[in-house]
């Protein structure tokens, strides 16, 4: 409950500060506010005893009866009360950077402004420039604010937000009192796309303070949004240019802001395995564990998991010394689970599944070693990339280059796939130009020993589902990649049967990027993925996961199905340049999030085995 009463006592404050009422009220409210956000107990639990509420520093007789009012009816009357005072699009104005509450009232009461969107319309149309203390300076800067305030609700891609957590991981390891420090939420359950970046660090309480205040001070802070010693929130620029990506013959920046959030807890040493665990989530999967703890008659929560009592005040608040609370790893063991991997937390049936591994094991050694899913992929199972472009087509990359930086990440195969004919942007290959591409890719094989060079080709599922060469053209290469690249919004069904042709023509190895979906750019196709898994199946064709952080095509879902099926899986990194080959992390998250174990991969077999499957013998 203390973040619900916090939150509502400092809209109180800032409401107080917008009607110009005693600028001490809405001091003292914002200073309860924040010190009831880094109460260690649950307020909940003394809500009812004004004496005990009163006893907190920061919280006096007025205060303490607005926490008892929210405890007993969910309301405070006050804020009620104010909150009929002034329109709802007034108090948002409030979030924008930089705006604060006397600008505010200003553009209220004088500017007639009561929402963004009128307040875009002012700046628009130039009036705003005859309102007190609006110069065309501070205007051009509220014009920035309120760029970045919109643009900061997208949410980010994955590949853009790990490098901004790395920096910050790194850059706290070496701050005084930090004993651990690692990203959680969402990015480390490797979602295709961030809401905000957690950080989680472990610290004695002594050492809170300092750490908290050495990360609102990190480079590349553009804000503050929170200084709290146990949660503290900033907006953290992305590195310009970082954004951009090119795909198809075309480049273009992803649509993101120029900041995001990255929010950080500092937890007690002995708590780390929990708080991990809990700020891990996904905020499902925490359910349906604290729901498992307590059919076992055990309580978990962010400090530990600990023997379950009637009593309302939490545990570690009692000197209750928990089951487990180290590591994840005890704590999943006391719970009999075998450890789930970070990508598997959805609530998609992997509690069941960790059960019965844990279940099945016998011994103690093998309980610990138990998987819900066994060999789950793992990035250095990769031994071949499938998908690559050279400056045939779209690509930086001579052949040469591009098998020599495939064999320095320790693959033993690379296949060079450049563009098909129809696919002009991007300078696709003529059926005679691929003749005399195969020719040279042969002639490179003498020149870069110790890794195969296959010569391949991306070739273009056409909008009808044929395929942009013929049989002739297509049987002279070792590889066929088949993608959608135009055609992108047909209807199901036309992409259904357009997908089934190219995959039941028996000159297809791979299907790349099945959808063709761009994150936050363009939806794709929306295949019936059912029959597109039954035939790639039937057909020994391989699903690609596309593994650039704009694509993660097939995505999380669409793999589980495909798995489930037993269909095999291709990741590829759709190489255009050598950094390219580091995106294949987020290719395996995306696979390792559909349950995929490498056996299932054909980019983790041998190099016999991957040939003579190419090969179709
Ligand atoms: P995001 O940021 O939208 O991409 O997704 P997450 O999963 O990173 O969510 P976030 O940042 O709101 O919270 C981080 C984790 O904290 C979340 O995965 C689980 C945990 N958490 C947050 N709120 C709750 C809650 O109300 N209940 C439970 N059980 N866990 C929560
Ligand atoms: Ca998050
Ligand atoms: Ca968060
Ligand atoms: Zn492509």
């Amino acid at each position: 409950m203390n973040e619900a009463v916090a939150e509502r006592l400092s809209r109180i404050a800032r409401l107080q500060d917008l009607l110009g009422e005693d600028k001490f009220k809405a001091i003292s409210h914002d200073r309860a506010a924040r010190v009831i956000e880094g109460l260690s107990i649950d307020i909940a639990t003394i809500a009812d005893d004004p004496a005990k509420l009163r006893a907190i520093e920061g919280i006096g007789p007025k205060i303490a009866d607005k926490i008892a009012e929210f405890a007993r009816t969910g309301k405070m009357s006050e804020l009620v009360e104010l909150e009929a005072k002034v329109p709802p699009g007034v108090l948002a104005l409030m979030n924008i950077p930089g705006l604060g509450p006397k600008t505010v009232a200003t553009l209220w009461k004088e500017g007639g402004v009561t929402d963004l969107a009128s307040l875009k319309r002012i700046i628009a149309d130039g009036t705003i420039l005859k309102l007190p203390r609006m110069g065309a300076k501070s205007v051009e800067k509220l014009k920035e604010s309120i760029d970045l305030a919109e643009q900061g609700s997208a949410r980010l891609p994955l590949g853009l937000a790990a490098p901004v957590a790395e920096r910050f991981v790194a850059a706290m390891t070496d701050v005084k009192g930090v004993k651990q420090v690692a990203f959680a939420g969402s990015l480390r359950r490797g979602r295709e796309t961030i809401g905000d970046i957690d950080i989680l660090v472990a610290a004695a309480d002594g050492d809170a303070a300092h750490v908290a205040e050495a990360f609102r001070a990190m480079p590349g802070v553009a804000q503050v949004l929170v200084a709290g010693e146990k949660k503290s929130s900033v907006r953290a620029r992305i590195a310009p240019g970082s954004a951009r990506f090119s795909v198809e013959g075309r480049s273009g920046d992803a649509e993101v802001g120029p900041t995001v959030q990255v929010d950080l807890r500092v937890v007690p040493p002995q708590s780390w395995g929990a708080a991990l665990m809990y700020f891990t989530g996904s905020k499902e999967f925490n359910i349906r564990l604290r729901e498992r703890s307590l059919k076992m008659g055990l309580t978990l929560n962010e400090y530990g998991l600990f023997p379950e009592d009637d009593d309302k005040t939490p545990p570690q608040q009692r000197g209750i010394k928990p089951v487990a609370s180290e590591t994840e790893e005890e704590i999943f063991h006391a719970l009999r689970l075998a450890y789930i991997p970070p990508e598997m937390r959805e609530d998609r049936g992997e509690i069941d599944r960790a059960e019965q591994a844990s279940a099945g094991a016998k011994s103690k050694a093998a309980k610990h070693a138990a998987a819900p899913v066994e060999g789950l992929i793992e990035l250095a199972d990769i031994k071949a990339e499938l998908h690559a472009h050279t400056t045939a087509s779209d690509g930086r990359m001579s052949i040469e280059e591009l098998a020599r930086n495939a064999r320095e990440r320790g693959f033993h195969t690379i296949a060079v796939t450049d563009h098909s004919k129809s696919s002009v942007i991007a300078n696709g290959l003529s059926a005679e130009r691929l003749r005399d591409h195969v020719a040279a890719i042969h002639a490179a094989r003498k020149k870069v020993k110790g890794i195969h060079i296959l010569a391949g080709s991306e070739v273009d599922i056409l909008a009808d589902g044929s395929l942009d060469y013929d049989q002739a053209t297509l049987e002279l290469l070792d590889v066929v990649v088949a993608s959608p690249h135009n055609a992108l919004s047909q209807d199901p069904a036309t992409a259904t049967k357009r997908l089934l042709r190219a995959i039941e023509s028996g000159l297809v190895h791979i299907l790349g990027h099945p959808t063709g979906r761009l994150i936050n750019r363009r939806a794709g196709l929306s295949p019936d993925m059912a029959k597109i898994v039954d035939a790639a199946k039937a057909n020994d064709v391989a699903l690609e996961i596309n593994a650039h952080w704009m694509r993660l095509d097939l995505r999380d879902t669409h793999i589980r199905a495909a798995v489930d099926a037993g269909c095999l899986i291709a990741i590829d990194c759709d190489v255009h340049a050598a950094d390219d080959f580091d995106n294949l992390r987020f290719g395996v998250q995306t696979a390792r999030r559909g349950w995929l174990p490498a056996e299932q991969c054909i980019n983790t077999w041998s190099a016999q085995r991957l040939i003579g499957w190419l090969k179709r013998d």
